[in-house]
């Protein structure tokens, strides 16, 4: 009987897959929509209300307004599709399509994206900006490309700030003994053991629950994530370092890309390009609201000492910089 039931079980839910377009297979369409339309893939870590969810959800709606029903996105919020590195991984042997990510994880797929994760690199959001707009920009995207990964477009994640919960860190020494996740990137890793915190990479979704079991004391993200995540739950200060800026980059099969007409690979482009406006002006509007709204629910923000900051990371970017220096000097002079 129980065999039975399985196997009814089985068949029904096979045929609920079916109707379903049966999940991420590239090509497929539901019943309900158009059958001549490419679905297309797309995953992030975040949520749907924040500045990646404002990118996400433009691009689909330009994509699908401008393409005449040749392109139906579809966009997996939350990790429902693994973390970032996982999703470069899925993106470039094209068992998914696409995912808006924070560029740090690209790092270990791509020598150059390294320059981007040294601290202080940045001068202020308009710097950043303008030189991943500039050819400099396309410069990363082309070494990208050679691992068989499109660029639609950068958007913006932005500066990290780190949260944690044992007291307002104002210098480096302020981190000593702290447990601190990272992002999966090995400058930033040594960046902080330079400044005295105990670094743990992991994957963004389990930061939340890390938090909140203890298993890290801190964590380091743009006031936008600390804001979408709802951290107050689980951390108390804020201390608005701004010690990396993070890039967003709209990871695309590059096969794929490729095999769409160039009309379609134009509405693809200039989708992102509408998007990364909206993930801009989400940012630009919403960051002091949230920082407000961010205290109103009980965090302490504090100001840090910048120099002795700048100071401390100065040997991981001397340790690097070697291999880098042409493209870190490039993206240095064109600040202002
Ligand atoms: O890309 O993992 C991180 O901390 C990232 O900033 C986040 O997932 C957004």
């Amino acid at each position: 009987m129980k065999k039975r039931l399985l196997l009814l079980t089985t068949i029904l839910s096979l045929i609920l897959l079916g109707a379903c377009g049966g999940g991420e297979k590239q090509g497929e369409s539901s019943g309900e929509s158009n059958d001549e339309a490419k679905r297309i893939s797309i995953a992030t870590t975040q949520t749907e209300d924040s500045h990646y969810g404002a990118y996400l959800n433009t691009f689909k709606e330009e994509v699908e307004k401008n393409s005449n029903g040749a392109i139906e996105v579809s966009l997996h919020y939350n990790s429902e599709l693994g973390n970032e590195r996982d999703n470069v991984e899925s993106v470039q042997m094209g068992t998914l399509d696409g995912a808006f990510i924070s560029s740090g994880v690209i790092s270990n797929f791509v020598d150059e994206f390294n320059v981007l994760d040294f601290p202080f690199l940045f001068e202020n959001t308009e710097h950043a900006r303008s030189v991943l707009n500039s050819d400099i920009g396309e410069e990363f995207n082309a070494s990208l490309l050679e691992v068989g990964i499109k660029n639609l477009g950068f958007g913006e994640n932005g500066f990290r700030n780190i949260t944690n919960n044992e007291r307002p860190i104002v210098t480096p020494k302020d981190l000593e003994g702290i447990k601190i996740r990272t992002m999966e990137v090995p400058i930033h890793q040594e960046v902080f053991a330079e400044f005295g915190a105990s670094p743990t990479p992991m994957a963004w979704s389990e930061v939340f629950t890390s938090l909140q079991q203890g298993v890290i004391d801190a964590q380091e993200n743009p006031i936008a994530i600390i804001y979408s995540s709802k951290l107050n739950e689980v951390q108390k200060y804020v201390s608005m370092s701004g010690h990396v800026y993070s890039p967003a980059v709209f990871i695309f099969n590059n096969e794929l890309f490729e095999s769409f007409s160039g009309d379609l690979q134009q509405v693809l482009l200039d989708a992102a390009k509408v998007a990364q406006q909206a993930n801009y002006d989400f940012i630009d509007q919403n960051t002091e609201a949230q920082l407000e709204e961010l205290k109103q629910l009980g965090m302490e923000i504090n100001e840090i000492d910048l120099k002795a900051f700048q100071d401390a990371a100065q040997p991981v970017i001397d340790k690097y910089k070697g291999e880098y220096s042409e493209l870190y000097d490039k993206i240095k002079a064109a600040a202002n």
